[in-house]
């Protein structure tokens, strides 16, 4: 049996437990810098840096530390967040305390280089990034000047450069915990206690989520677990040991206090483990903003079936204000700076002790939404759970990309079948960790796989103008006809219909108020209860949409329309407004732009589309 012996900061010895029941922490390791920020890189290598412009690489396997090229500006403070291709978006900056740059830059690991981009609306000091279901990324807060001035402007950073939330402008906490939700709006989980979402469609609008219990969680940290599921525990000043959770696939969510830990603490890392469960590391106990006189070195996980923590191996170093801590393709976690703190250390959670790990002998590069896949294992028969978690890229006890998906399997026989997450809201499109764990709850080492990644390779703009309407209707100049006919190759070089014959629901009014033959046309999309939905075959890639709906002559709709599950219009037109419109951005994977119907729509229509490849 492998004993931890773990040395307590007040010098006594921890009774020896069973590192298959708490662990064991590997050695602590000098570094040149303190890792204040740190990302896994689809290559397994963590990137790091420290008070400024300095990044560094660490190789996990050698224990090698080497320098990277350096950004040109200094990237101390910022945003960083995972692109759909396994490029790191920065956003913001260090001036000085308070005072952020608006810089925004991309670090390719591929080519290991940078690429300066478009500036932001201003400075961002302490911002937080989150990528987005159609692979743009949301940034939001950081501040401006010495004073701290809020900068109030969302902007979403959409490949060339940036859109912004003009009508969701907010004061916000630095560092603001963010997670994009099933229903493709972005929550902010804290640390104030007035929890929302961000929905980035349009010029963008917050809304009210709901209260969580404890009052101020600055300095705590959250993560989603599990699709929708919130897990934020710790932080605020005093701190506390609370934690709570939140499921937003709840028709109506509530924040409920789950655990505590085993004692207050904040500056803390919050880390989910290979096997679905979170690591708590780190942090001070004592009351102010970062209390270097109370160190915590108890690491506790919490279970998210139990819903309770753990006590586990103690570590050695305090792991406080400026520290980071990222889940490893091995299933370890490295634990790494804080002030004062040029060191590192490792953690072996108990799942390494015990047993031979499952083994990955092959898996795909790439998977798509909803479709499944082949892993090939000598273990299949022993495999209990698969699981997915986004490679992080964490500092200031934020992760601005870890979360996780469960995916369902068949066993074959030197194989497994899976299926991949259903779509971009409950996986934004990135790289990933594959990890099977076997009976005895132990995991594989991951295998990194993208999932819904779009190539690097340009394409030429392609430019799709639809209108529905009648087969014998005047087709508007410019546009291609559809009539309703059941999805398949229009004669036209292009494959597009419903998933229905829609062709008796076609409308062309004739009336004298349409503006033009667009407007007078329509096709339903829920006629005699029917669901229909329409779908064009198209590259995969991200498409700016167009859509219009209305009818010249009824106003007795609710129109609710998604393209590729983004709600796209939202509407109830009156006598004085009969016609919606609105244009979006998705991501399309699965090599069909689809439109449909959104819950809650009643008499829904479409008139005419535009799609452009971006
Ligand atoms: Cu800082």
């Amino acid at each position: 049996m492998v004993l931890a012996s773990g040395l307590l900061a007040n010098g006594t010895a921890q009774a020896q437990q069973a590192a298959s029941e708490v662990g064991q922490w590997g050695p602590v390791m000098n570094w040149p810098i303190v890792a204040v920020h740190a990302a896994l890189l689809p290559n397994g290598r963590v990137f790091f840096f420290p008070y400024g412009d300095d990044p560094r690489l660490y190789d996990p396997v050698t224990g090698n530390i080497t320098n990277l090229p350096r950004a040109g500006f200094n990237i101390f403070c910022t945003a960083h967040s995972y692109l759909p291709d396994g490029r790191l978006l920065f956003t913001g900056g260090h001036v000085q305390n308070g005072w952020g740059l608006p810089d925004t830059s991309i670090y390719d690991p591929f080519r290991n280089s940078w690429t300066r981009q478009p500036v932001m609306n201003n400075g961002r000091w302490y911002p937080t990034n989150v990528t987005l279901s159609n692979g743009e990324v949301l940034v939001v807060s950081g501040s401006y000047d010495v004073n701290y001035s809020n900068n109030r402007l969302p902007q979403v950073w959409t490949g060339r450069g940036w859109r912004n939330l003009t009508g969701a402008q907010l004061s916000l906490d630095l560092y603001p915990s963010l997670h994009l939700a099933p229903n493709g709006k972005v929550f902010l989980a804290g640390p104030g206690q007035t929890t929302r979402y961000l929905d980035t469609n349009g010029t963008g609008v917050w809304s009210t989520v709901a209260q969580r219990n404890f009052p101020y969680r600055g300095y705590g940290m959250s993560v989603m677990y599990e699709p929708g599921k919130v897990l934020f525990v710790g932080g605020g000043d005093p701190p506390t040991e609370t934690a709570e959770v939140i499921d937003l696939n709840a028709a109506t969510p509530r924040w409920r206090t789950v655990g505590p830990m085993a004692g207050k603490r904040r500056q803390i890392h919050a880390t989910l483990l290979a096997d679905g469960s979170v690591l708590v590391t780190g942090g001070t106990e004592g009351a102010g903003f970062n209390n270097k006189s109370t160190p915590v070195y108890r690491a506790e996980i919490w279970n998210p079936a139990t819903e309770q923590f753990r006590v586990v191996a103690p570590m050695s170093r305090p792991r406080w204000y400026h520290s980071t801590a990222l889940l490893l393709l091995d299933g370890r976690v490295l634990v790494a700076g804080g002030d004062d703190h040029p060191t590192a250390q490792i953690y072996s959670p108990p799942y390494l002790f015990r047993g031979a790990r499952p083994v990955i002998s092959s898996a795909p590069q790439r998977i798509v939404y909803g479709r499944s896949f082949t892993v090939g294992t000598p273990n299949a028969s022993s495999i209990q759970r698969a699981l997915i978690i986004r490679l992080g890229s964490v500092t200031h006890s934020v992760n601005m990309d870890q979360r996780l998906n469960r995916l369902n399997f068949v066993r074959g026989n030197n194989s497994l079948t899976l299926t991949a997450p259903m779509n971009a809201n409950v996986c934004p499109p990135g790289y990933y960790m594959l990890f099977l764990i076997n009976h005895n709850g132990v995991p594989s080492v991951a295998s990194v796989i993208q999932v819904g990644g779009e190539t690097e390779t340009p394409i030429p703009a392609l430019r799709y103008k639809i209108n529905f309407q009648p087969t014998n209707a005047q087709v508007p100049a410019g546009y291609l006809p559809d009539d309703g006919s059941p999805f398949g190759n229009r004669g036209n070089n292009l494959t597009y219909g419903w998933n229905i014959d829609n062709r008796a629901h076609t409308r062309d009014r004739n009336a004298a108020n349409s503006p033009d033959q667009r407007y007078d046309t329509l096709n339903h999309m829920q006629k005699n209860g029917s669901d229909a939905r329409w779908e064009l075959a198209v590259p995969n890639g991200r498409y700016t949409v167009r859509i219009v709906v209305g009818d010249p002559n009824h106003w007795d709709s609710v129109y609710k329309t998604n393209v590729e599950n983004v709600l796209a219009i939202n509407a109830t037109p009156t006598s004085n407004q009969r016609w919606f419109e609105n244009t979006v951005t998705v991501g399309v994977f699965d090599g069909r732009l689809t439109i449909s119907n959104a819950n809650g729509a009643k008499n829904n229509k479409i008139c005419f589309i535009e799609i452009e490849r971006r």
